[in-house]
């Protein structure tokens, strides 16, 4: 063959080369470029693994920094639970000063009692306490006879509770026993930290409960250190029978005024609210007498009982029926404006034997003028 025709053969096979090309390419792409695509297929998918990958490292990351969150929240809690103990340490301590002292207190509409009194009212300075907060009271006797003091219904060692007693730093022994309490004149610090939440009240103990009836008492409420849900307004309601003595002079006669927080109605004052509110009331009956309190237009919600742990789920009343010694903490909701009552629920205790209306236990709920 000569050198031009094995050139036309070259071509001529090159021409069909490119019509077969042509014609793949045509189908579908050439078999180089099929695999070429396959290759950048591939290294997109790889590619898109590994993004993936990067994503679900990121998010294993962010996991892990939440496991982690939460084990310090929860070792920094059982640490909190370990040191419960030993709360208080370092903490400011909370004082208050109580003076028992005789003074003459006016139950409302001339009616005058000789009392003895803590800082001179009746009842004593309302006490807010919290759990594990160091605390101080100090007691002054300006009383001219013995006394002491007991927590009711706090948990306290029975080296604070009660005391002073035989035995004590302040007495001795060798005293008569009249003596050995806080004599007339001495001053007695009680020192504790209160670990448990309560709804109590203080007076001297046991030895001298007729000073308690004479107007020595006050509410000593210990807030639990978690609140869930506190109220808007907090007070203490203490019902009493106090004994008026016959005045010569007045021509008064000598009569058993039942009261609340040392008045009687229509002298006790107001309680007052505004829509939406949440009010606990700390109830105490120290009186000889059971009373069935009512409160008009709204319901009860009884939180606590004699010292028992809040209640879940709460009873809901519209009376609590307090017999003597009794207490109750009772949340209200204010959703009913207007001008209401809460008394007792029997005649001869919201009225005087001279049967005047009101007189006793009855007390004006009303909402704020707005
Ligand atoms: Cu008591």
């Amino acid at each position: 063959m000569s050198q031009e025709q094995k050139l036309g053969q070259a071509k001529t096979v090159a021409r069909a080369l490119v019509g077969l090309l042509s014609l793949l390419i045509l189908l579908g792409g050439s078999p180089a470029m099929a695999q070429f695509n396959e290759v950048d297929d591939l290294a997109a998918e790889q590619a898109k693994e590994k993004q993936e990958l990067e994503k679900m490292k990121q998010e294993l990351r962010s996991i892990k920094g939440e496991v982690n969150d939460a084990m310090r929240s929860m070792s920094e809690l059982t640490q909190t639970m370990q040191e419960r103990p030993m709360a208080g340490a370092g903490q400011p301590v909370h004082e208050v000063h109580l003076f028992a002292k005789e003074k003459d207190i006016d139950l409302g509409g001339g009616k005058k009692a000789h009392c003895l009194t803590y800082n001179g009212q009746v009842p004593g300075p309302e006490l807010h306490l919290k759990e594990g907060e160091p605390t101080r009271i100090v007691l002054h006797n300006e009383l001219t006879v013995p006394t002491s003091l007991h927590f009711h219904g706090l948990v306290l060692p029975h080296t604070v509770d009660g005391l002073p007693r035989a035995g004590t730093a302040a007495t001795k022994d060798s005293q008569p026993k009249s003596e050995r309490y806080l004599r007339p004149g001495e001053i007695y610090a009680y020192q504790f930290i209160p670990t448990v939440q309560a709804s109590g009240y203080y007076h001297p103990q046991v030895m001298h409960l007729k000073q308690r009836d004479l107007g020595l008492y006050g509410a000593i409420i210990v807030h639990p250190r978690l609140n869930s849900r506190s109220p808007d307004q907090e007070l203490s309601l203490f019902i009493n029978k106090v004994t008026v003595a016959a005045g010569k002079e007045s021509g008064q006669k000598a009569q058993d005024v039942l009261v609340i927080n040392g008045k009687t109605a229509p002298h006790i004052p107001a309680i007052e609210t505004s829509p939406g509110k949440r009010l606990r009331l700390h109830i105490f009956n120290l009186s000889d007498q059971a009373v069935p309190l009512h409160l008009s237009g709204h319901r009860l919600e009884v939180v606590a009982s004699n010292g028992s742990d809040p209640l879940e789920p709460h009873v809901i009343r519209d009376t609590v029926n307090l017999n003597p010694s009794d207490r109750v903490v009772v949340d209200i909701l204010a959703d009913n404006p207007g001008v209401w009552s809460l008394a007792s629920d029997r005649p001869n205790q919201v009225s005087d034997k001279e049967g005047n209306f009101p007189s006793g236990l009855a007390v004006v709920f009303k909402y704020k003028v707005q």
